[in-house]
């Protein structure tokens, strides 16, 4: 009962990717000469002619393939995703279907895609290629549903196919047969492009190289692709995505180099979003945004370097692991798993010094201990169940210092494979909240768009309570960071469960300090529904009703259309026995 649906990730054609967990994402393009970010052409409505006048200038000679490979190795990355062209056209890389690029066009005159392909293929990290195939501000063609070049060109003289057949199909072609094998090609703002023209060029990708893989932001469309990719800095949360999945991140707010933006993650947070992420399942594609003179800036270069030492203390929980068999997200940390260990990495900051609780671990334990420690020293540790609750508990005496630097993993090793129990439950530090995805969601009440009704959905989910007693329960929200709170909300939530029932209209009573799925551009707020008292531990159920709650399966994504609030748990907290 309560069970939630297992997926395994069993794909050979996306096993190598899977496998590898993290990888690093580099935005270089002739915009970093600008310093103000890869938007800047746009931003400013820099025309063509002056855009292009930035080529004659860019010369790259500290440039170093070798070095940046090394740096991405030096992270614990196993492939590297680079910018061959962006937005702005340029190619970086010598292309013959069009002169505006690196080798024709600069007094550089090298093919860095050339000399990464090599460098790639000596240290043993996969290449892949970001191309933005449908937004492309230099040809006069292209043309994209909202963010065109209209300094320049007139939106009724464009013809689509001449950009289409004449520069982006020519190019991905030259891309992909000139470089050796591509892992994967990173497709981005797909706004407009036919569902015909999607299949088309995922065809021609897959005709090219049958194994190279193509992120879902090749189409709006839903089910394209070999993965997904979330948004921009969007961490998925468990149970919601049901194919292999990727958080593409920046290390500042920025992806081309800026020398505007100085909010930088520190290296602890990364390990701790890269945990996060790999704890449901996903990957993580962190961005750095190289100098127009070549170089990898010190800033993003000595975070990585941070959050590879500890990857390297740390490598057996990460690299070809499962995401954790629990649906629940944990406040301390996350789980993974391979066959025979399961992995419990606890943030330092979250220690629990008089001992670590994970309920629902059926099958013997062998050994445990912190796997940064080089002599393995084992923890002492019980397990026992409580029959009446079907609850099974494993105690772990833990050292009363972290073993590690920023998080330290606790390694599990199984006498037999366990048979998790995948119901979603109540941790022992009372945590219990019911997100959003972890729910059966279905429509109520049909959207009227003539009348500006919106479609009303029910969430409902079946938990297992562990400590009984009277609860806050509280809507968890992601509002958006431009946004003001009043009106998000239109109508109010209604909460059922165990007889009793809440209805409110959801007020913005603070931030919640403790969601770590939420990123910028989003803030975490907390909304108080009222009180519930459950006498007995064990199943429940709990209702939601709202307009917020999204069709569980839509047709497109919507990932450029961020929501201004997105409804994404109720969080149970208890406040008396
Ligand atoms: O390549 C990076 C971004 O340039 C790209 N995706 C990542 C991986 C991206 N393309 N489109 N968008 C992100 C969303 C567009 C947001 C916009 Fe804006 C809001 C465009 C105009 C307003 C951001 C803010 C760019 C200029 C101002």
């Amino acid at each position: 009962m309560g069970e939630q649906e297992v997926h395994k990730r069993s794909d050979p054609a996306t096993a190598w990717w899977t496998d590898a967990r993290f990888g690093m994402f580099i935005h270089w393009g002739l915009y970093a000469a600008l310093a103000k970010g890869e938007w800047v052409m746009y931003a400013d409505k820099i025309p063509v002619r002056e855009y292009e006048k930035l080529a004659g200038d860019f010369n790259p000679q500290q440039f170093d393939a070798a070095a940046w490979v090394q740096l991405a190795k030096d992270a614990g990355m196993k492939y590297i995703v680079i910018t061959a062209k962006h937005h702005d056209g340029f190619a970086m890389f010598h292309s013959k279907a069009d002169p505006f690029n690196i080798v024709d066009a600069t007094p550089f005159g090298r093919d860095p895609m050339k000399e990464l392909a090599e460098a790639c293929r000596e240290a043993g990290i996969v290449l892949c290629f970001y191309y933005s195939h449908v937004i492309d501000w230099h040809h006069p063609h292209s043309l994209h549903k909202e963010h065109n070049n209209t300094w320049d060109y007139n939106l009724a003289e464009k013809h689509f196919p001449e950009y289409w057949e004449g520069k982006a199909k020519p190019q991905l072609k030259e891309l992909l047969t000139s470089y050796g094998p591509v892992g994967l090609l990173w497709f981005d703002t797909a706004g407009g492009l036919s569902e015909a023209d999607s299949r088309d060029i995922v065809a021609f990708v897959k005709g090219l190289q049958p194994d190279c893989l193509i992120n879902s932001r090749v189409s709006h469309f839903i089910g394209m692709g070999d993965y997904v990719s979330k948004g921009d800095n969007e961490i998925g949360m468990s149970g919601e995505d049901q194919r292999p999945w990727e958080t593409p991140m920046t290390l500042n707010q920025s992806w081309g180099y800026t020398t505007r933006d100085q909010v930088w993650k520190t290296a602890e947070a990364v390990i701790k979003k890269l945990v996060n992420v790999i704890g449901k399942g996903g990957n993580l594609l962190l961005n750095v945004g190289p100098t127009p003179e070549g170089t990898i800036p010190e800033l993003s270069a000595e975070r990585l370097r941070e959050v590879g030492e500890w990857i390297r203390r740390n490598s057996d929980a990460i690299y070809g692991t499962e995401g954790s068999p629990f649906p629940a997200e944990l406040e301390f940390g996350a789980v993974t798993t391979r066959p025979g260990r399961v992995y419990v990495h606890v943030h330092n900051d979250k220690w629990p010094a008089d001992g670590l609780v994970m309920y629902g671990i059926r099958g013997e334990v062998s050994r445990i201990y912190c796997l940064a420690d080089p002599k393995k020293k084992e923890l002492a540790f019980r397990q026992t169940v409580d029959e009446a609750l079907d609850l099974h508990v494993l105690k772990v005496e833990l050292p009363a210092e972290p073993a590690d630097e920023h998080v330290t993993v606790i390694a599990l090793e199984m006498a037999e494979e366990p048979d998790f129990d995948r119901t979603l439950t109540q941790l022992d530090s009372g945590r219990l909240q019911l997100d959003v995805p972890l729910a059966s969601v279905t429509l109520v009440r049909e959207d009227d768009e003539a009348a500006g009704i919106p479609a009303l959905r029910q969430a409902e989910w079946t938990f297992k309570l562990v400590q009984p007693g009277t609860y806050e329960l509280m809507l968890i929200s992601f509002k958006r960071h431009d946004q003001d709170w009043p009106g998000l909300y239109p109508e109010p939530v209604v909460l059922e469960t165990d007889g009793s029932c809440l209805v409110t209209d959801p007020a913005e009573d603070g931030e919640d300090p403790d969601s770590p799925s939420c990123q910028h551009p989003y803030i975490p707020i907390r909304s108080r529904l009222g009180q519930v008292t459950w006498l007995e531990p064990g199943i429940h159920r709990l209702t939601l009703r709202s307009s917020k709650l999204k069709d569980p399966s839509p047709k497109f994504t919507e990932i450029w259309h961020a929501d201004a609030v997105k409804l994404r748990a109720v969080r149970l907290v208890r406040v008396q026995d």
